[in-house]
Protein backbone atom coordinates (compact mmCIF):
# COMPACT_ATOMS: atom_id res chain seq x y z
CA UNK A 1 0.00 0.00 0.00
CA UNK A 2 1.73 3.33 -0.93
CA UNK A 3 2.26 5.17 2.38
CA UNK A 4 0.17 9.03 1.51
CA UNK A 5 3.01 10.89 3.88
CA UNK A 6 5.46 10.00 0.74
CA UNK A 7 5.06 13.45 -0.89
CA UNK A 8 7.98 12.38 -3.96
CA UNK A 9 9.14 15.17 -4.77
CA UNK A 10 12.40 14.16 -4.53
CA UNK A 11 11.90 10.95 -7.06
CA UNK A 12 9.48 12.16 -9.66
CA UNK A 13 10.22 8.84 -11.79
CA UNK A 14 7.84 6.02 -10.69
CA UNK A 15 8.85 3.71 -13.60
CA UNK A 16 12.70 3.57 -12.91
CA UNK A 17 14.04 1.29 -10.28
CA UNK A 18 14.68 3.27 -6.99
CA UNK A 19 18.03 3.51 -5.35
CA UNK A 20 18.40 4.69 -2.12
CA UNK A 21 21.77 5.55 -0.73
CA UNK A 22 21.61 5.46 3.21
CA UNK A 23 24.76 7.37 4.39
CA UNK A 24 26.65 10.32 2.76
CA UNK A 25 30.41 9.63 3.29
CA UNK A 26 33.18 8.39 1.21
CA UNK A 27 31.45 5.29 0.13
CA UNK A 28 27.87 6.61 0.01
CA UNK A 29 28.53 9.68 -2.38
CA UNK A 30 31.06 7.56 -4.66
CA UNK A 31 28.12 4.92 -5.07
CA UNK A 32 25.61 7.76 -5.36
CA UNK A 33 27.80 9.35 -8.01
CA UNK A 34 28.71 6.00 -9.76
CA UNK A 35 25.19 4.28 -10.07
CA UNK A 36 23.76 8.04 -10.36
CA UNK A 37 25.24 8.04 -13.83
CA UNK A 38 23.09 5.57 -14.83
CA UNK A 39 19.94 7.04 -16.81
CA UNK A 40 17.98 3.63 -16.18
CA UNK A 41 17.96 4.17 -12.45
CA UNK A 42 16.79 6.84 -10.13
CA UNK A 43 19.38 7.40 -6.85
CA UNK A 44 18.93 9.26 -4.51
CA UNK A 45 20.77 9.71 -0.80
CA UNK A 46 19.07 9.69 2.75
CA UNK A 47 21.39 11.62 5.64
CA UNK A 48 20.36 11.98 8.61
CA UNK A 49 21.76 15.96 9.00
CA UNK A 50 19.37 18.54 7.06
CA UNK A 51 22.02 21.27 6.22
CA UNK A 52 24.34 18.30 4.45
CA UNK A 53 21.66 17.20 3.06
CA UNK A 54 20.66 20.53 1.55
CA UNK A 55 24.25 21.01 0.24
CA UNK A 56 24.30 17.92 -1.38
CA UNK A 57 20.83 18.29 -3.15
CA UNK A 58 22.11 21.42 -4.12
CA UNK A 59 25.44 20.41 -5.54
CA UNK A 60 25.57 16.68 -5.95
CA UNK A 61 27.94 14.55 -5.87
CA UNK A 62 31.24 15.22 -6.74
CA UNK A 63 33.54 12.22 -7.74
CA UNK A 64 37.39 13.06 -8.24
CA UNK A 65 38.79 10.11 -10.16
CA UNK A 66 41.65 9.15 -11.65
CA UNK A 67 40.69 10.34 -14.67
CA UNK A 68 38.91 13.58 -13.90
CA UNK A 69 36.45 15.68 -12.11
CA UNK A 70 33.10 15.40 -12.42
CA UNK A 71 29.27 16.09 -10.69
CA UNK A 72 26.32 13.61 -10.51
CA UNK A 73 23.16 15.26 -9.62
CA UNK A 74 21.90 13.25 -6.72
CA UNK A 75 18.40 14.06 -4.85
CA UNK A 76 19.32 14.16 -1.10
CA UNK A 77 17.05 14.66 1.90
CA UNK A 78 16.92 14.10 5.49
CA UNK A 79 13.00 13.41 5.83
CA UNK A 80 12.64 9.93 3.92
CA UNK A 81 9.10 10.89 3.39
CA UNK A 82 10.67 12.98 0.51
CA UNK A 83 11.32 9.80 -1.44
CA UNK A 84 8.83 7.10 -2.84
CA UNK A 85 10.19 3.43 -1.08
CA UNK A 86 13.33 1.96 -2.78
CA UNK A 87 13.54 -1.00 -4.80
CA UNK A 88 17.18 -1.05 -3.63
CA UNK A 89 18.20 0.71 -0.70
CA UNK A 90 22.48 0.26 0.14
CA UNK A 91 23.02 1.23 3.62
CA UNK A 92 26.78 2.90 4.07
CA UNK A 93 27.01 4.17 7.08
CA UNK A 94 29.40 3.50 9.85
CA UNK A 95 28.77 0.61 11.59
CA UNK A 96 28.21 2.34 14.93
CA UNK A 97 24.99 3.44 13.52
CA UNK A 98 23.46 0.85 11.37
CA UNK A 99 20.53 0.52 14.46
CA UNK A 100 19.72 4.86 13.80
CA UNK A 101 19.92 4.15 9.46
CA UNK A 102 17.27 1.54 9.78
CA UNK A 103 15.03 3.35 11.83
CA UNK A 104 15.22 6.55 9.94
CA UNK A 105 15.33 4.54 6.27
CA UNK A 106 12.56 2.30 7.42
CA UNK A 107 9.68 4.03 5.99
CA UNK A 108 11.61 3.77 2.92
CA UNK A 109 11.35 -0.37 2.50
CA UNK A 110 7.98 -1.71 0.71
CA UNK A 111 7.12 -5.12 0.82
CA UNK A 112 9.91 -5.93 -2.25
CA UNK A 113 12.96 -3.80 -1.05
CA UNK A 114 16.51 -5.31 -0.89
CA UNK A 115 18.29 -3.79 2.06
CA UNK A 116 21.69 -4.06 1.16
CA UNK A 117 24.53 -3.44 3.48
CA UNK A 118 28.01 -3.09 2.14
CA UNK A 119 29.68 -1.63 5.66
CA UNK A 120 32.91 -2.64 7.24
CA UNK A 121 32.92 -4.71 10.13
CA UNK A 122 30.72 -7.36 11.47
CA UNK A 123 26.81 -7.63 13.08
CA UNK A 124 25.51 -4.83 10.21
CA UNK A 125 23.32 -7.50 8.88
CA UNK A 126 21.92 -9.03 12.31
CA UNK A 127 21.53 -5.01 13.30
CA UNK A 128 19.00 -5.08 9.98
CA UNK A 129 17.51 -8.13 10.25
CA UNK A 130 16.09 -6.54 13.72
CA UNK A 131 14.39 -3.66 11.68
CA UNK A 132 13.72 -5.11 8.14
CA UNK A 133 12.38 -8.83 7.05
CA UNK A 134 15.29 -11.23 7.57
CA UNK A 135 14.60 -12.15 3.66
CA UNK A 136 15.13 -8.66 2.59
CA UNK A 137 18.10 -8.07 4.04
CA UNK A 138 21.39 -8.34 1.76
CA UNK A 139 25.04 -8.19 3.31
CA UNK A 140 28.19 -7.61 0.69
CA UNK A 141 31.33 -6.64 0.00
CA UNK A 142 33.12 -3.85 -1.75
CA UNK A 143 37.24 -2.92 -1.19
CA UNK A 144 36.74 0.25 -3.66
CA UNK A 145 38.64 3.06 -2.05
CA UNK A 146 37.65 6.84 -1.89
CA UNK A 147 38.08 9.17 0.73
CA UNK A 148 36.07 11.95 1.48
CA UNK A 149 37.33 15.73 1.00
CA UNK A 150 34.38 17.69 2.03
CA UNK A 151 30.80 16.92 2.18
CA UNK A 152 29.70 15.61 -0.88
CA UNK A 153 32.96 15.33 -2.09
CA UNK A 154 34.98 12.71 -2.72
CA UNK A 155 38.28 11.21 -3.88
CA UNK A 156 37.83 7.87 -5.45
CA UNK A 157 41.15 5.57 -5.57
CA UNK A 158 40.46 1.92 -6.81
CA UNK A 159 37.09 0.34 -7.95
CA UNK A 160 36.53 -3.26 -6.91
CA UNK A 161 33.78 -6.01 -7.50
CA UNK A 162 31.17 -5.94 -4.80
CA UNK A 163 30.01 -9.18 -3.96
CA UNK A 164 26.77 -9.74 -1.78
CA UNK A 165 24.66 -12.50 -0.44
CA UNK A 166 21.91 -13.00 1.27
CA UNK A 167 21.82 -14.22 4.96
CA UNK A 168 18.88 -16.06 5.12
CA UNK A 169 19.18 -17.64 1.59
CA UNK A 170 16.76 -15.32 -0.85
CA UNK A 171 19.07 -16.54 -3.90
CA UNK A 172 16.79 -14.66 -6.39
CA UNK A 173 16.85 -11.15 -4.62
CA UNK A 174 20.26 -11.45 -3.83
CA UNK A 175 20.66 -12.02 -7.78
CA UNK A 176 18.23 -9.50 -8.97
CA UNK A 177 20.64 -6.87 -6.44
CA UNK A 178 23.97 -8.16 -8.74
CA UNK A 179 22.05 -7.69 -11.89
CA UNK A 180 21.04 -4.46 -10.96
CA UNK A 181 24.48 -2.89 -10.36
CA UNK A 182 26.14 -4.43 -12.95
CA UNK A 183 23.20 -2.91 -15.23
CA UNK A 184 25.08 0.29 -13.84
CA UNK A 185 28.65 -0.83 -14.91
CA UNK A 186 29.70 -1.69 -11.57
CA UNK A 187 31.74 -5.44 -11.11
CA UNK A 188 28.68 -7.74 -8.63
CA UNK A 189 28.46 -11.03 -8.15
CA UNK A 190 26.79 -13.55 -5.30
CA UNK A 191 28.03 -15.48 -2.94
CA UNK A 192 26.27 -17.94 -1.30
CA UNK A 193 28.68 -18.09 2.02
CA UNK A 194 28.47 -14.46 3.35
CA UNK A 195 29.75 -15.16 6.83
CA UNK A 196 32.74 -16.49 5.17
CA UNK A 197 32.62 -13.09 2.70
CA UNK A 198 32.43 -11.12 5.65
CA UNK A 199 35.05 -12.46 7.45
CA UNK A 200 37.23 -12.55 4.92
CA UNK A 201 36.87 -8.65 4.95
CA UNK A 202 37.03 -7.95 8.71
CA UNK A 203 40.08 -10.09 8.61
CA UNK A 204 41.75 -7.72 5.81
CA UNK A 205 40.10 -4.71 7.76
CA UNK A 206 41.65 -6.41 11.18
CA UNK A 207 45.03 -6.18 9.78
CA UNK A 208 45.29 -2.97 7.62
CA UNK A 209 43.13 -0.41 9.58
CA UNK A 210 44.00 -0.43 13.13
CA UNK A 211 47.96 -0.73 11.95
CA UNK A 212 47.23 2.59 8.86
CA UNK A 213 45.61 4.38 12.43
CA UNK A 214 48.38 3.69 14.72
CA UNK A 215 51.22 4.37 12.40
CA UNK A 216 49.63 7.28 10.14
CA UNK A 217 50.86 4.86 7.11
CA UNK A 218 48.66 4.61 3.75
CA UNK A 219 47.82 0.90 3.19
CA UNK A 220 51.15 0.12 0.80
CA UNK A 221 53.86 1.66 3.71
CA UNK A 222 52.97 -1.12 5.94
CA UNK A 223 54.74 -3.51 3.91
CA UNK A 224 57.73 -1.05 3.47
CA UNK A 225 59.04 -2.32 7.33
CA UNK A 226 59.64 -5.86 8.10
CA UNK A 227 57.93 -5.31 11.63
CA UNK A 228 54.47 -3.66 10.39
CA UNK A 229 54.29 -6.64 7.93
CA UNK A 230 54.81 -9.48 10.11
CA UNK A 231 52.30 -7.93 12.90
CA UNK A 232 49.92 -7.39 9.81
CA UNK A 233 50.71 -11.67 9.19
CA UNK A 234 50.07 -12.31 12.69
CA UNK A 235 46.83 -10.75 13.17
CA UNK A 236 45.16 -12.27 9.77
CA UNK A 237 46.21 -15.60 11.06
CA UNK A 238 44.71 -14.72 14.36
CA UNK A 239 41.17 -13.53 13.16
CA UNK A 240 41.85 -17.22 10.77
CA UNK A 241 41.97 -19.39 13.60
CA UNK A 242 39.21 -17.55 15.54
CA UNK A 243 36.78 -17.48 12.72
CA UNK A 244 38.00 -21.24 12.53
CA UNK A 245 36.62 -21.89 15.70
CA UNK A 246 33.67 -20.16 15.51
CA UNK A 247 33.06 -22.49 12.34
CA UNK A 248 33.70 -19.98 9.17
CA UNK A 249 34.33 -22.24 6.44
CA UNK A 250 37.51 -20.21 4.95
CA UNK A 251 37.87 -22.17 1.71
CA UNK A 252 41.03 -21.61 -0.50
CA UNK A 253 42.33 -18.62 1.88
CA UNK A 254 45.90 -17.66 2.62
CA UNK A 255 45.06 -14.96 5.47
CA UNK A 256 48.91 -13.64 5.86
CA UNK A 257 49.17 -13.24 1.59
CA UNK A 258 45.96 -12.07 0.95
CA UNK A 259 46.14 -8.99 3.23
CA UNK A 260 49.66 -8.28 1.61
CA UNK A 261 47.95 -8.50 -1.38
CA UNK A 262 44.80 -5.91 -0.74
CA UNK A 263 47.93 -3.51 0.79
CA UNK A 264 49.58 -3.76 -2.86
CA UNK A 265 46.36 -3.42 -4.57
CA UNK A 266 44.95 -0.45 -2.20
CA UNK A 267 48.53 1.26 -1.99
CA UNK A 268 47.87 4.69 -2.14
CA UNK A 269 44.78 4.25 0.31
CA UNK A 270 44.41 6.16 3.89
CA UNK A 271 42.32 3.13 5.46
CA UNK A 272 39.03 4.26 6.81
CA UNK A 273 39.97 3.71 10.41
CA UNK A 274 43.01 6.40 9.18
CA UNK A 275 40.82 9.01 8.10
CA UNK A 276 38.48 8.72 11.16
CA UNK A 277 41.67 9.28 13.22
CA UNK A 278 42.89 12.41 11.05
CA UNK A 279 39.18 13.77 10.93
CA UNK A 280 38.67 13.32 14.59
CA UNK A 281 35.73 11.10 14.02
CA UNK A 282 34.81 8.07 16.09
CA UNK A 283 36.25 5.01 14.96
CA UNK A 284 35.02 1.88 13.40
CA UNK A 285 37.13 -0.22 15.75
CA UNK A 286 34.79 -2.43 17.98
CA UNK A 287 33.12 -4.17 14.99
CA UNK A 288 36.61 -4.80 13.55
CA UNK A 289 38.89 -6.19 16.19
CA UNK A 290 36.67 -5.85 18.88
CA UNK A 291 33.95 -8.17 17.22
CA UNK A 292 36.91 -10.64 16.46
CA UNK A 293 37.82 -10.25 20.15
CA UNK A 294 33.89 -10.83 21.09
CA UNK A 295 33.75 -13.90 18.92
CA UNK A 296 36.51 -15.24 20.50
CA UNK A 297 35.43 -15.19 24.20
CA UNK A 298 32.02 -16.51 22.83
CA UNK A 299 33.46 -19.29 21.31
CA UNK A 300 36.32 -20.43 23.82
CA UNK A 301 39.41 -18.93 21.64
CA UNK A 302 42.15 -16.24 21.83
CA UNK A 303 42.49 -13.06 20.33
CA UNK A 304 45.53 -11.24 22.10
CA UNK A 305 46.30 -9.27 19.26
CA UNK A 306 42.58 -7.92 18.20
CA UNK A 307 42.53 -6.92 21.83
CA UNK A 308 45.43 -5.66 21.64
CA UNK A 309 44.69 -3.10 18.29
CA UNK A 310 41.05 -2.25 19.69
CA UNK A 311 42.56 -0.95 23.05
CA UNK A 312 45.30 1.07 21.24
CA UNK A 313 43.22 2.73 18.48
CA UNK A 314 40.20 3.77 21.45
CA UNK A 315 43.33 5.11 23.40
CA UNK A 316 44.07 7.48 20.01
CA UNK A 317 40.35 8.05 19.51
CA UNK A 318 40.39 9.74 23.44
CA UNK A 319 43.12 11.77 22.10
CA UNK A 320 41.50 12.62 18.98
CA UNK A 321 38.02 13.04 20.73
O1 LIG B 1 38.19 -1.51 3.57
C1 LIG B 1 39.20 -0.89 3.69
C2 LIG B 1 39.15 0.28 4.60
O2 LIG B 1 39.95 1.19 4.48
O3 LIG B 1 38.26 0.28 5.46
C3 LIG B 1 40.47 -1.34 3.00
C4 LIG B 1 40.21 -2.61 2.23
C5 LIG B 1 41.55 -1.56 4.02
C6 LIG B 1 40.94 -0.35 1.95
O4 LIG B 1 41.49 0.80 2.45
Amino acid sequence: MPDSRHSDTRSPQPDKPRVIIVGPGAMGCLHAGLLGQTPHLQVSLLDHRADRAKLIHQQGSIIEAPTGTYTVPVPCSADPYEFRPADLMIIFTKAYDTAAAAQHAAPLAGEDTAVLTLQNGLGNYEVLQEYFPEEQVLAGTTASGATLLAPGRVRQAGLSEIILGSPADNQPLAQRVAELLQSAGLAARVTEDVDALLWRKVLINCAINPLTALTRRRNGELLESAVLRELLERVAEEVYEVGKAAGVEWGDFAPGQEVKKVCQATAANQSSMLQDVLGGRRTEVDYITGAVSRTAQEVGAQAPLCQCLTALVKGLAVRYG
